[in-house]
């Protein structure tokens, strides 16, 4: 690519920071939420400091490491569709995983997806949905195509700008900038206007909450935009206080738990996980460093001055309360993703119909989520976690009034099912649950050549090799369905159709033009490649059966072709 490009990496970034400006102009209430995660994560970076010193988080770090954002949007036709895939593409964004939302049983959405992310090292990702106009019985269908089918969202500026884009290979920064803006003041925009107010209502009343956001609006909203948070449990107790949802004691006891928690369970591993921008040589030069009880206390108290100052008095604005319970594994099992929201707020509408009338409504549609990232889990990893996530659920739902009751029982009850899962990064490693990159140490490379093992078990035991676990970076279907079913305070839609209609990969593939990424195999293959070098460097590389490094070598290649 010429030099003369902008780094797409780079207009990512510029794209997610603008993106979540206009957000927080948009919904006050995300741009406060915003303000709860740093103070949350600040509480949890100053105990962090105590017990690893050396480790400090300046505000541009956390700036840094609390940007990273998912977003969610919702796309009418298979033609936007393709348009955004060429717009992520600009971004160097790719499909990832394929996403069957019309088949997850009763929480069955009328949408098929894939996220759109860099392959490696994402900051960054969009969950892209395509409403399945087929889902619904012809009558519907048509009325639904017929509107979506004189709209357009991208104007002739941006799909100039995508020509470019892919002509030239790149963008430079003027029409980087260009394209950005397209993005942040018209394709992703909320306009509050709508069409077609009788087909709107329809719609709802018919229980197709999804096809109505989708089909009566001008643009692609951003559904939501969701950053980190390195502590989930406080940042939620933080909110619900902060909304007038949680007394303080109980916030203040709340508090307590998730940092003493946090602070027992923040080794080096957890560090890794949560501070991309912190280097391995840096965390090793951090001295251990006690946390004393009152350290805890103290931390929660000024967290809860913090909060109870005027700028986060929550509870004056219009809001709608925060979700129930937290989406994903139980907060003690650090794999995949931990997600958790304030609910869909209701907002005004303008909608003008065909005839020229206006009609003042509103929509309930955009809320706030939160996520907390964990480790990549194996094929064998996610087949656990499924089964132990399919349990907890049933327990939930057998109690659903629990965690309002008595959290301390309901938390116990959710993680029962999950106590299978082992809870440290070196145990999920050795079951082989979740996958990491590995590295030869400097004691191993000074004693390559006595090395007796190939065990990648044994030679971490041994201390010749490191490791670091790899985050994971992508959605969770079933959370996914948690998700739309809250925001759209709708459990599932179904399909009314002569006959539910099948839909594929392929389908989506097609759409787009291009092959989805399996997301597995990047996560395999960079293991792969990893052990490789590592043996490689150890000078182990002839000594590891043949079976073995053939079955590195093609995760590596099957990896690169993906
Ligand atoms: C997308 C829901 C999926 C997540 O975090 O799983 C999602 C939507 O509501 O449009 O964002
Ligand atoms: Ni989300």
């Amino acid at each position: 690519m010429s030099a003369n490009f902008a780094d797409k990496i780079q207009m990512q970034n510029r794209l997610f920071a603008e993106l979540s400006r206009m957000f927080g102009q948009e919904v006050p209430l995300y741009d406060k939420s915003l303000l709860v995660n740093r103070a949350t994560n600040q509480t949890v970076g100053g105990l962090l400091a105590q017990r690893h010193i050396g480790f400090q988080l300046s505000e541009a770090e956390l700036d840094r490491t609390s940007s990273e954002r998912h977003g969610a949007i919702r796309i009418g036709t298979p033609a936007e569709y393709r348009l955004v895939g060429r717009f992520f593409a600009a971004f160097a964004m790719a499909p990832h995983n394929f996403y069957d939302m019309a088949n997850v049983g009763a929480k069955s959405q009328p949408i098929i997806a894939t996220a759109f992310r860099s392959k490696l090292n994402p900051d960054h990702r969009v969950f892209c949905s395509l409403l399945l106009t087929d889902y619904f019985a012809a009558p519907t269908q048509s009325r639904i195509e017929a509107l979506l089918a004189t709209r357009g969202v991208f104007s002739a500026r941006a799909k100039q700008l995508l020509d470019k884009s892919e002509r030239q290979g790149g963008l430079h920064w003027d029409d980087a900038d260009a394209l950005i803006a397209e993005g942040v003041n018209r394709i992703f925009k909320w306009t509050g206007q709508a069409r077609d107010y009788q087909l709107y209502r329809d719609l709802c009343d018919a229980g197709f909450k999804i096809a109505a956001d989708i089909a009566c609006f001008e643009s692609h909203h951003l559904n939501h935009l969701t950053p980190n948070t390195f502590c989930m449990d406080l940042y939620t107790a933080a909110m619900k206080f902060c909304l007038g949802e949680m007394a303080e004691a109980t916030f203040r006891i709340r508090a307590e738990t998730a940092l003493g928690r946090l602070v027992q369970r923040a080794d080096r591993d957890w560090l890794r996980l949560h501070f991309k921008h912190v280097s391995r040589a840096e965390i090793e030069r951090y001295k251990p460093g006690a946390v004393l009880a009152d350290a805890v206390a103290g931390a929660a108290d000024k967290l809860t001055q913090r909060l109870q100052k005027d700028d986060l008095a929550l509870t004056k604005l219009q809001h709608a309360g925060f979700k129930d319970f937290t989406e994903g594994p139980s907060e003690d099992t650090p794999v995949l993703l931990r997600q958790d929201a304030y609910k869909a707020l209701t907002e005004p509408v303008q909608f003008r119909n065909a005839d020229g009338a206006v009609v003042n409504a509103v929509h309930t549609a955009r809320f706030g989520e939160i996520e907390q990232r964990g480790y990549a889990t194996t094929a064998t990893g996610r087949a656990l976690y499924d089964q132990c996530l399919a349990e907890a659920d049933a327990a939930r739902e057998n109690n659903p009034a629990l965690a309002k009751k008595d959290f301390a029982a309901y938390e116990q009850m959710y993680a029962r099912p999950f106590a299978p899962f082992p809870k440290t990064l070196p145990e999920l490693l050795k079951q082989k649950l979740v996958y990491a990159h590995y590295a030869a140490t400097a004691k191993g490379i000074a004693t390559k050549g006595s090395i007796g093992t190939t065990d990648i078990a044994d030679l971490v035991r041994l201390e010749y090799v490191d490791y670091e676990g790899l985050r994971y970076e992508d959605f969770l279907p079933v959370s996914a369905a948690g998700i739309f079913a809250s925001n759209l305070n709708q459990y599932g839609t179904k399909s009314t159709a002569a006959q539910k209609p099948v839909y594929t990969q392929a389908m989506l593939e097609e759409i787009l033009g291009r092959k989805i990424v399996d997301s597995h195999l990047t996560y395999a293959g960079l293991q792969a490649e990893s052990l490789l070098e590592t043996y490689a460097q150890l000078d182990l590389l002839e000594r590891l059966p043949t079976v073995e490094k053939s079955e590195l070598q093609q995760a590596v290649s099957t990896f690169r072709k993906n």
